[in-house]
């Protein structure tokens, strides 16, 4: 019914092998925390937040989140995207909730992957969708390439989603939102190590954990300032502590993005 018949598109397994490294490198025992309800918000709306999208199969199940930047285009994650075709995929925008039937479905008429994406912890974790149909919703604006400074360490940023509320457990049928304090890059580099590729990802969550995007959340925003910086993108399990959510860092993919939104 929420779009468990299919896989969600899920980065987090690509994060074991390195967070099991980490471990050692932190010098204790990851001590596995206990699921929490995205984990750890609350409800919100697609009226509070008109421009998050999902983005679903053929059949409307969502699978990853998506934001609207122009009536015609949704930037998202390239793993949200892979093995995807226009066919496969729609963007649902206006309902709130995923047993919904409300709002606005469209097509895609062009998936744009960033040609440089690999896999998520290799960075570059970005796509950008057209859309057959307009979206009639406001839309987010989008870090520029200069706005570097809106990561600094401790600010607040905002997540949404309707993923998981725990590791492993079920969607939200309603869309959820929470806010998480940006981590310092040397701190999320003692988390990931070198899968934490600095340029590209920006780290976001307490780091006592219990707040987090997790499966599902793929692809959707982190706002800053309410403004579009981050994509949701990986992480080492959902709101553990010392394991931050990874976010694609915007600011370096701007202009690149900039090309798409405006062709
Ligand atoms: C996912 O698989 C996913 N805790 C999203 C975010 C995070 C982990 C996994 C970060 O969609």
């Amino acid at each position: 019914m929420f779009g468990l018949n299919r896989a969600r598109k899920t980065a987090a397994v690509l994060a074991a092998t390195a967070a099991a490294a980490t471990t050692a490198l932190l010098g204790a025992p990851n001590a596995v925390a206990a699921p929490q309800p995205i984990v750890g918000g609350s409800t919100t709306t697609t009226t509070a937040y008109p421009f998050v999208m999902q983005i679903t199969d053929a059949s409307q199940n969502q699978f990853c989140g998506g934001t609207l930047v122009s009536a015609t285009k949704v930037i998202t994650a390239a793993h949200c995207m892979v093995g995807e075709s226009t066919s496969s995929v729609r963007v649902v925008g206006g309902r709130t909730n995923l047993n919904g039937t409300n709002g606005t479905v469209s097509r895609v008429s062009k998936i744009w992957i960033n040609p440089s994406y690999t896999d998520a912890t290799k960075g570059k974790d970005v796509a950008v969708l057209t859309l057959a149909t307009s979206m009639p919703y406001t839309t987010a604006s989008y870090v520029t390439s200069s706005q570097t400074g809106v990561y600094a360490a401790g600010t607040t940023a905002r997540i949404l989603g309707w993923g998981t509320t725990s590791e492993n457990g079920s969607s939200s049928n309603q869309l959820r939102t929470a806010t998480v304090p940006v981590v310092a890059d040397t701190s999320c580099k003692s988390s990931y190590g070198s899968d934490f590729v600095q340029t590209d990802m920006v780290c976001a969550g307490y780091s006592s954990g219990g707040v987090d995007t997790c499966q599902g959340d793929s692809g959707g925003p982190l706002l800053i300032g309410g403004v579009l910086a981050g994509i949701t993108s990986w992480g080492e399990g959902c709101a553990e502590a010392g394991y931050p959510g990874v976010y694609t860092r915007l600011t370096t993919f701007s202009s690149l993005v900039a090309t798409q939104v405006n062709s």
